[in-house]
């Protein structure tokens, strides 16, 4: 039979189920992933998974986002993650080395393996043809214990590429197009695989920009083929040896297609407050522009970069507008050093920032009140940028650059030629900043600082569920609402005390104080609850404070499997329209939830007239286990 590519790597990883759209399939995970942010609350969970040694074939943990250290607990998370990648054998990437996706990439990511990571943009390693999935800290702290990774065999959509880019336009184009055509949930459920003539003019890099985005559509993943621009970039990389060439068989069979025209994109912008917004730059009008940020795991590649310095060329950045640079990578870093591109951005007046998150997760350099800032990054969302009411517009890094020379949002056509970039230049290796795990780990002392507290377990799912309604929410609720980053929240990651003070507060204020009213309590969402991040303490923290059910039009992938590893019910309403019939305040009842959970629907009864609502709980055997357990923890605790 002809296989996608998808299918063919899934195929290659399959150790449990049968690989059948739809049905619950278990994948062995070659290389994992976790970052300072997820990470110290994946590291508590492998310890308490008590293994001695991890089981992948390569565990990287890396410090990339949490580099503000405003206070000790930053500082002691890395300590900690230090000691832990030691004594279990993973590598580990010092603070300044890089932002996690983009370090992988370059360093660690093979053709045809997989890699699951404690962050949402994994799939950005799909740019070399590996299929990197982002889950929760749990998911991937038992795959680190060599357990194997559990999702819904996916569709795969087929994006077909065809025709080359115009000058100006970029790799962030194509994915904002994607983004304008299918939507923030578009790709829920799928694994989007890019083929046809169009891609063969990608860098791995520019196809890292797309695959990274692919987490904005929902989707399980993002690939393209492994060809000769994959080998090219390897080989750069000192690691041609990785390369293998791959592709889907010919006449393979595809769930969805779509096709883009390259030369006929334009410069794109997705304007506030969703990566979906998008519109043609020329159609938004020049809006008065008081930031540019350029990086993050999107667009902080070395021509990225280059791009950015062509442009601001022996000029200087507009009065009006702040403009920082943060690279990918340190490797990147080094290379702008080396070529001059460094000096021509500080003499612009760019401001440098080290090669991490940063301002991407709202680790400084807010923008002002109401301000608008312009940035190469892959989320908008209301208030992750540190200020509440700024506007974020994500574009590719020449509108960026365009936006800090004019001070306003332009199409960066208007700037003329676009600069010749075709200078070929050898890629700086250097793995110096990498440490890899000795051979006397188990002699390696855990360094704790007084932040880290000890993990919060679930109770086994009770008989009888008394819920209050804490909160009724609307449609593409992010993890940046239920929990939010940036630097004041951020450090207290392994603190689930200290995380619960800022449930829900972009939204309601209240929210802690409700749920602590009643014994237990439910939430109520719309479509695509939970998009975005793949931080599981956006249901750990909710668990803490009693949710036991969270009931909604449609989810999110990572964040539903977050709450089935927390003991939350995920609950989708059999009938949307009972979405309006719910208040904050309502009391529901849920009889023998153990005992429903044999059924299809289950349902939930409201306690001042006893009106019921079905829901569907879409729980596969295997997830009904770990949610009458209270959580994946006591359940795999109990099988260990
Ligand atoms: C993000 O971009 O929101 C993050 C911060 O990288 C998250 C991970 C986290 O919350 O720690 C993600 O995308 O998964
Ligand atoms: Fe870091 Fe931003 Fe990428 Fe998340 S999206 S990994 S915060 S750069």
């Amino acid at each position: 039979m002809a296989h996608n590519l998808t299918y063919k790597i899934l195929k290659e990883h399959l150790v449990d189920g049968k690989l059948e759209k739809g049905s619950e399939i278990g994948l062995r995970i070659d290389q994992t992933l976790i970052q300072d942010a997820t990470g110290t609350m994946a590291c508590l969970q492998l310890e308490a998974l008590g293994i001695d040694k991890v089981k992948t074939e390569l565990s990287v943990s890396y410090i990339d986002h949490n580099t503000l250290q405003a206070g000790f607990e930053n500082a002691d998370d890395h300590r900690y993650l230090q000691s832990v990648s030691a004594k279990y054998g993973a590598w580990f990437s010092r603070a300044g080395n890089g932002i996690c996706h983009h370090v992988h990439l370059e360093r660690f990511g093979i053709p045809g393996k997989t890699l699951l990571g404690a962050d949402s943009h994994t799939p950005t390693a799909g740019g070399l043809g590996m299929l990197g999935i982002g889950a929760g800290g749990l998911d991937v702290a038992v795959a680190m214990a060599g357990g194997p990774f559990y999702l819904t065999a996916p569709e795969v959509l087929k994006v077909n590429l065809t025709g080359q880019l115009p000058p100006w336009v970029g790799a962030k184009d194509i994915i904002l197009e994607v983004l304008r055509r299918l939507s923030v949930k578009g790709g829920v459920g799928k694994i989007v695989e890019y083929s046809g003539p169009g891609i063969k003019s990608l860098s791995v890099p520019e196809r890292a920009t797309i695959t990274n985005m692919g987490a904005e559509l929902g989707a399980t993943s993002s690939i393209f083929p492994s060809d000769e621009v994959t080998k090219n970039f390897l080989e750069g990389q000192k690691r041609g040896e990785t390369w293998k060439p791959l592709e889907a068989d010919p006449g393979a069979e595809y769930d969805h297609e779509i096709s883009i025209d390259l030369s006929k994109l334009e410069p794109l912008v997705a304007v506030p407050h969703s990566p979906d917004a998008v519109k043609p730059i020329s159609e938004v009008g020049a809006i008065p522009v008081d930031q540019v940020a350029v990086g993050s795991c999107t667009n902080g590649s070395y021509l990225d970069l280059k791009l950015v310095a062509e442009i601001l060329k022996n000029k200087t950045v507009h009065p009006r507008v702040s403009l920082v640079v943060a690279p990918g990578s340190r490797q990147v870093s080094l290379a702008l050093a080396g070529n001059s591109v460094l000096e021509t951005l500080l003499a612009s007046g760019a401001r440098l920032l080290e090669s991490a998150c940063g301002p991407c997760i709202g680790m400084g350099q807010a923008p002002p009140s109401g301000g608008v800032s312009v940035r190469t990054f892959n989320r908008n969302f209301a208030g992750r940028s540190g200020t509440a009411d700024a506007g974020v517009y994500l574009t590719g890094p020449a509108a960026a650059a365009a936006a800090a020379l004019k001070g306003a949002l332009v199409d960066p056509r208007e700037l003329g030629d676009f600069p010749n970039l075709t200078e070929k230049t050898a890629p700086v290796v250097d793995d110096g900043m990498l440490i890899e795990p000795p051979s006397n780990g188990e002699t390696i002392e855990i360094k704790r600082g007084p932040n880290i507290k000890t993990l919060s377990l679930n109770e086994p799912l009770p008989h009888t569920i008394k819920a209050g309604v804490v909160i009724v929410v609307g449609d593409n609720i992010t993890t940046d609402h239920i929990l939010p980053g940036g630097s004041k929240v951020l450090p207290l990651r392994s603190n689930v005390e200290a995380l619960s003070e800022f449930v829900f507060t972009a939204l309601d204020t209240d929210f802690k104080k409700r749920a602590r009213q009643y014994e237990n309590g439910i939430i109520v969402g719309g479509e695509n609850y939970g998009q975005g991040s793949s931080r599981e303490h956006a249901a750990l923290v909710p668990m803490y404070l009693g949710i036991k059910a969270v009931l909604v039009r449609s989810f999110a992938r990572i964040h539903r499997a977050n709450l089935v590893n927390f003991g939350i019910l995920p609950l989708v309403f059999s009938d949307p329209g009972d979405y309006e019939k719910l208040s904050v305040g309502d009391e529901l009842v849920i009889e023998d939830a153990p005992g429903q959970l044999d059924n299809e629907i289950i349902y939930l009864e409201k306690k001042e007239d006893g009106t019921k609502i079905a829901a569907l709980h879409h729980l596969t055997p295997r997830q009904i286990e770990i949610i009458k357990a209270g959580g994946l923890l006591n359940h795999a605790g109990k099988k260990l």
